[in-house]
């Protein structure tokens, strides 16, 4: 059994150096808030625990090492669901619990949430405040989609819509769409073959031009030239504003029998990128 951490290339990963600064991996570094009160925290729930993910503040991500000690005195985190809120919930020192699989700390809560996936944060704003639409057929996006996989060097790309849901993710006024689309060949064992993808992509404009910008893509070429030795599979997990600028965040996973991490993609200079995430594995 061994603990797995899977991070996109593009995730920033933030390191508490000393007191004062952080870096990331762009080499950049940059000074701490004041006060931490200010920090927006996050959670992810399923059941009845919610993981701590960490905090966000305007276009800073904090990881949870550095904002867990505002959990000393106890915060009010209000969860939701997909379609609204669920409650309030108290988090203290008291509630909190290490996994030695996973990297973020946990906490029991006791919501009734039957295991639906939920969300909290301590902002105060709606963080579904934007449009979502579920449509029914993901017939529109599929031209798109098919000319994208032929880009990786797949022939005919054989897949199936797993997700699709709309809103303007891209924040210029014009409906976008985020996809995950998969294609699951197992052998006799349940491993993976060489012909499966797992990719999640933004299609933007949707009634117009149709342009797309892959978030996460796994593909497992029949011929072995991608040098991958396992798919892992992605899948969009959550939407939700979580910094409060009115734009979305998407909450990805990406795991295969043995784990899974998930991160938060934040949209900016038509790319998106991984920030701040947590990874579970035995
Ligand atoms: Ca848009
Ligand atoms: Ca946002």
């Amino acid at each position: 059994m061994r603990k797995i951490f899977i991070f996109s290339s593009t995730l920033l990963l933030f390191l508490f150096l000393g007191n004062q600064l952080i870096t990331d991996n762009t080499g950049n570094s940059k000074e701490l808030p004041s006060s931490k009160s200010e920090i927006n925290l996050i959670f992810f729930g399923i059941g009845n625990y919610a993981t701590f993910y960490g905090g966000v503040m305007g276009d800073e991500w904090y990881s949870p090492e550095f904002v867990l000690e505002k959990l000393d005195n106890s915060v009010e985190v209000n969860f939701y669901a997909m379609d609204g809120e669920l409650g309030k919930l108290f988090f203290t020192d008291s509630l909190l619990m290490y996994d030695e699989y996973c990297d973020c700390p946990d906490y029991y809560v006791d919501l009734d949430i039957d295991g639906y996936q939920i969300i909290g944060i301590t902002g105060k704003w709606d963080p579904f405040a934007p449009e979502l639409i579920f449509p029914e057929d993901p017939t529109p996006y599929n031209n798109s989609v098919k000319e994208f996989l032929v880009t990786y060097g797949i022939e005919n790309p054989v897949y199936s819509f797993e997700n699709y849901i709309e809103s303007d993710f891209t924040g210029d006024g014009k409906r976008d769409a985020v996809v995950d689309v998969v294609h699951d060949e197992y052998n006799e064992y349940g491993i993976t073959q060489r012909g499966s993808l797992s990719v999640v992509l933004l299609i933007s404009d949707i009634e117009g031009e149709q342009e797309i910008i892959p978030i996460f893509d796994r593909v497992y070429l029949e011929d072995g030239t991608d040098e991958m030795d396992l798919l892992f599979n992605n899948e969009i997990e959550f939407i939700a504003d979580l910094n409060g600028d009115g734009v979305y965040e998407l909450i990805i996973s990406d795991g295969y029998y043995e784990g899974s991490n998930s991160s938060i993609y934040t949209f900016k200079d038509n790319v998106f990128f991984g920030q701040i995430g947590c990874g579970c594995g035995g």
